[in-house]
């Protein structure tokens, strides 16, 4: 599928100034911050949209997430091989599609096209592999294959299920015990009460045709993917396994990124991500922003109503990616000030040195993402004078670089 283009990320040790240090982030699996580091290229999965609505304030945080880190990894001078997937068939595009009369097809490729925008707009960083779900359908039946060969495979009226307790590690993404999981699994797309199966948790791999809906034919029967094995294939395929990170928001911690990981790791005998990251669940009017629940606060509309894309995302980049938190419309008020404050600054022609602000971003990235405590340092640098000719373009570059606004 095709990508949209990235900004171009200005290199500060091209500018005299130096590397950063390997970011830390929290793990979700050992619960621990863990230091990012490495010689290699990084390699980075994040679990992309499924295309059936544009793209909200929610999603747009959880892409910033993953934007911050990469910026991070380019700053220390490390390549990153960054793939994202887009779940262009799956339960809900198709019950939306069909309560609004629009063909799937059609409504991905829209839904998915503004999303590209919306992130171009945002200046987030695109993934070198986009990878739809349905352009995977091949690497899906043979990761099932590998999967059947290690015997973690069975039927259920035509239905393939993975038997997730094939994963003698299966619970520690989450690390969740029996119950909670048994819960979430019915509340996130699961389906714990279906009689025939072996245990409760064990999930769909491949489901046979239904009447009305899209299928294709393979060696496992006419039918389509699964929705976590769609990730553990194009991951696995995309970038191997034991990759750095395995990223998106924190409704994916379970059963998605569980059951992907475990089927992986059946599959391969290898462990799929070194760490999974996570970002918090961005709500609107108390309640968590979502599809379904109609209160959505659309990045296209507020690009629309004319706002600049910089404000918003200075809007999103106030809250530390782990946090749940609540978009109210002020905070775009506080966004734009901000960024008038910034621009201001970096017009002057003398201002304080560079090196403490760019610095402190530095660490503020290294230290698990804190976007809040980066932008707090600009905004200090912005209202203090100084004598330097040279500081404001070096703030300037560090500012695009570390933060990917562009002032
Ligand atoms: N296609 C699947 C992942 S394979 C999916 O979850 N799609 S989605 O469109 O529902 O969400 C896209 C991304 O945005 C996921 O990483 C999801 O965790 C994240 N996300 C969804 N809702 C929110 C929200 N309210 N706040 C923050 N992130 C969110
Ligand atoms: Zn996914």
């Amino acid at each position: 599928m095709r990508s949209w283009s990235s900004p171009l990320v200005p290199s500060l040790a091209a500018e005299g100034l130096g590397t950063g240090p390997a970011p830390v982030v929290h793990d979700t699996a050992s619960g621990a911050p863990t230091p990012l580091g490495g010689e290699a290229d990084a390699r980075l999965y994040v679990c992309g949209i499924t295309p059936y609505d544009a793209t909200h304030l929610g999603h747009a945080a959880t892409y910033l997430t993953f934007d911050l880190l990469q910026r991070a990894w380019l700053d220390q001078g490390r390549g990153v091989s960054y793939t994202q997937n887009v779940t262009d068939v799956d339960d809900p595009l198709l019950e939306r599609a069909t309560a609004t009369g629009i063909d799937w097809v059609e409504l991905a490729e829209r839904e998915t096209q503004l999303f590209r925008e919306d992130m171009t707009a945002l200046r987030v960083l695109a993934p070198q592999n986009y990878i739809g779900a349905v352009e995977s359908i091949d690497l899906v039946v043979d990761l099932v294959g590998r999967l059947e060969k290690a015997g973690a495979v069975y039927a259920v009226d035509g239905d393939l299920y993975f038997e997730v307790h094939a994963d003698p590690r299966f619970g520690s993404v989450s690390g969740w015990d029996a119950g909670t999981m048994a819960r979430v699994f019915g509340e996130r797309g699961g389906d714990p009460d279906r009689p025939g199966k072996r245990d409760p948790l064990d999930c769909l791999l491949w489901q046979a045709e239904r009447p009305g809906e899209p299928a294709w034919d393979s060696r496992l029967g006419r039918g389509r993917p699964g929705w976590h094995i769609e990730c553990a294939a194009i991951a696995l395929a995309h970038l191997g396994t034991d990759f750095d990170v395995q990223g998106g928001g924190s409704d994916l911690v379970f059963p998605h990124h569980e059951m992907s990981a475990s089927e992986a790791s059946v599959a391969t005998g290898e462990r799929f991500a070194r760490s999974y990251v996570h970002a918090g669940m961005v709500g609107f009017e108390g309640e968590k922003m979502s599809k379904s629940k109609g209160n959505l606060v659309l990045v296209s509309a507020l690009r629309a109503d004319g706002l600049d894309p910089m404000a918003i995302r200075l809007a999103l980049l106030a809250h530390h990616y782990r946090s749940d938190w609540e978009w109210f419309d002020t905070e775009i008020i506080t966004a734009k000030a901000r960024l008038a404050a910034w621009r201001a600054g970096v017009d002057r022609t003398s201002t304080a040195p560079a090196a403490p602000v760019v610095a402190a971003l530095r660490s503020a990235l290294a230290d698990d993402l804190d976007a809040p405590a980066a932008l707090a340092a600009v905004d200090a640098w912005a209202e203090e004078s100084g004598d330097d000719p040279a500081a404001a373009g070096q703030v300037r570059l560090a500012v695009d670089a570390l933060l990917g606004v562009a002032l």
